[in-house]
């Protein structure tokens, strides 16, 4: 069983969160998603529209997804794919390099990300 994880804020879930989480899945047999709490996305200076709860819901409605847990702060991630006993850490390639510490845990990847779509430019056309 080959166990994979990564980490995100997931507001307004759009399909660049999708295929990232299909991809994700797709790397091993068992994805965990780390949600990005409210306090820690105010941590992140990311204004979410959407509650820990609304996105956690949103996420538990995929077949990729097979456990959710809080990311509550930076540097919770080598702890975590210890505990999970984590085989593939993954994150959208605009965090290249950032996580490659993790290596001495599991394999790190890094994937396109979807161009064109963000929960931002969401946000602004609902606003019309
Ligand atoms: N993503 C993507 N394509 C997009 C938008 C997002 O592939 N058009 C990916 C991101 O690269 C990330 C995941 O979807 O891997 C979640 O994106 P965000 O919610 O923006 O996550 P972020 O704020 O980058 O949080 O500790 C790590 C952070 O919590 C990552």
């Amino acid at each position: 069983m080959r166990r994979v994880i990564t980490y995100g804020t997931f507001d307004t879930l759009h399909y660049g969160h999708i295929r990232l989480l299909k991809r994700a899945r797709a790397l091993g047999d068992y994805l965990i998603v780390a949600l990005s709490s409210d306090a820690f996305n105010a941590e992140k200076g990311k204004k979410a529209k959407f509650s820990f709860e609304d996105r956690k819901t949103d996420l538990e409605a995929l077949k990729y997804v097979d456990l959710i847990i809080e990311e509550n702060t930076w540097d919770q991630k080598s702890t975590d794919v210890q505990a999970h006993d984590i085989d593939v850490f993954t994150i959208g390639d605009d965090w290249t390099g950032e996580f490659d510490f993790l290596k001495e845990h599991c394999d790190v990847v890094y994937m396109p990300r979807t161009p064109e779509i963000s929960s931002t430019l969401i946000r602004g056309r609902a606003a019309g």
